[in-house]
């Protein structure tokens, strides 16, 4: 049934907008620099990501967000906005704006993280412990920046105990809950679509060619489509007249719940899961598989339309064990499998493909006691037959 309502909704042809990633001279690759300083995303530009083919970069989330302090500065505190200020740990948006200017003077098109589905979350307090200062009172869903108040959540049309989404079985639920009690803006109020699209619109002015939309399975596709249609052409200084933002939207479809990748295909392309999930198995040669099985790699295997999706082999939350995807994901940790299944990514024409850049950090730590107390006696060890 569900099958029948996506053919239909790409059938009815609300336009492919959205699709065109507007990348110059030909390129296909365009790469996550996650967590990267603007200022250094300029000078990679410059330095080797123009002289080097690539089509794009994917930056972190430019607004302003809540500041996590305990037990330190996560990487995620990026995912809890408040409000739609462009200062951040990555710089300021004087940064930003000089960024996004050299990028596209050398060919590079940037797409920002767009994170819409959601303020901080319910647990993040009140006052200026944000990246621009300014103030928000997370418990009364007060966000005087942008500025949104308790009206403009989901609070009323979610039907848990206790607010958050507890079943992905109930398209209800995923949509109009909270997701890890992430205050959900209720994007049926065309005043929020309206603050959505001035924020998105801001960025579009600056020159970005479009965006990855954050979390898109919590948020229903007609309410994305009354957004995306109110985003302005692109900056004609760098993209060719009457050009629409490029969308890709993170929807994680790996099969087995109600809310499928096929509803978002007509708005953007749409993030594909299983591509690395199983190019991880066949690189790995689990279930006696093997290279050569891959010459019908694409489409045969279960995966979207060609057209639709944005690869890649990792992600920024399969990574480092948050979201999804499973033991086959191959990341940096396993580099001559990672090199291997990037090339074959890089050299295959299934997708628009995207390469992470990502940086390293302690396994032991985020595994939690055990494996830190495994790590205390192995430095222990280290130090001593150091000295
Ligand atoms: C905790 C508890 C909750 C509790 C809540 C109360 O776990 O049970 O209700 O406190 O406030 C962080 C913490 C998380 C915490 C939450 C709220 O990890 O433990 O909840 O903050 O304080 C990133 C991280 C998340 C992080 C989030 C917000 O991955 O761990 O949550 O940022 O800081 C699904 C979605 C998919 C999503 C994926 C991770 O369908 O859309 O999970 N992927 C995108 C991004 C991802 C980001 C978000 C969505 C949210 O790629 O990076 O989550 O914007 O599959
Ligand atoms: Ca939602």
């Amino acid at each position: 049934m569900k099958m029948k309502v996506c053919i239909l909704a790409v059938a009815l042809g609300l336009g492919l907008a959205h699709h065109n990633s507007h990348v110059k001279h030909g390129r296909t690759s365009i790469v996550h620099l996650f967590e990267w300083r603007w200022a250094d995303i300029a000078q990679e530009c410059e330095r080797y990501l123009g002289p080097n083919g690539y089509g794009g970069v994917q930056i972190s989330p430019p607004s302003e967000n809540i500041v996590v302090t305990k037990p330190w500065r996560p990487w995620w505190e990026r995912y809890q906005p408040v409000s739609h200020n462009l200062c951040s740990r990555s710089g300021t948006e004087q940064e930003l704006r000089d960024m996004i200017a050299r990028c596209n003077a050398v060919g590079v098109n940037i797409y920002a993280d767009a994170v819409i589905n959601h303020m901080c979350s319910n647990e993040g307090g009140e006052g200026k412990h944000s990246t621009c200062g300014s103030y928000f009172n997370a418990t009364k869903e007060e966000f005087p920046s942008v500025p949104f108040t308790a009206q403009d959540f989901n609070d009323r049309n979610c039907t848990t105990r206790s607010g958050n989404i507890e079943d992905y079985q109930d398209i209800n639920q995923v949509r109009d809950c909270r997701l890890v009690g992430l205050l959900d803006l209720a994007h049926r109020r065309e005043y929020v679509r309206g603050k959505i699209a001035d924020y998105m619109n801001a960025l579009i002015d600056m020159g970005v060619a479009g965006f990855r939309v954050d979390a898109c399975k919590h948020m229903w596709p007609e309410d994305l489509s009354a957004i995306y249609g109110r985003l302005h052409n692109l900056n004609s200084k760098w993209f060719p007249a009457g050009s629409k933002p490029f969308i890709y939207q993170e929807v994680i479809d790996l099969g087995g719940e109600p809310i499928k990748a096929c509803e978002y295909y007509e708005m953007g392309r749409v993030t594909e899961f299983k591509y690395g999930a199983r190019l991880g198995t066949v690189v790995r040669k689990w279930n006696g598989e093997k290279l050569s099985d891959l010459k019908s790699w694409g489409e045969d295997w279960g995966l979207m339309p060609s057209d639709k999706a944005l690869v890649f082999v990792d992600n920024h939350d399969n990574q480092r064990g948050h979201g999804a995807g499973g033991k086959s994901i191959l990341t940096f940790w396993e580099p001559r499998l990672y090199r291997l299944a990037t090339a074959f990514m890089l050299a295959h024409p299934y997708g628009m493909t995207r390469v992470m850049s990502s940086y390293r950090w302690n396994r032991h730590i985020v595994k939690g006691k055990v494996s830190c107390f495994k790590w205390l006696v192995f430095t222990l060890i280290t130090f001593c037959s150091h000295q």
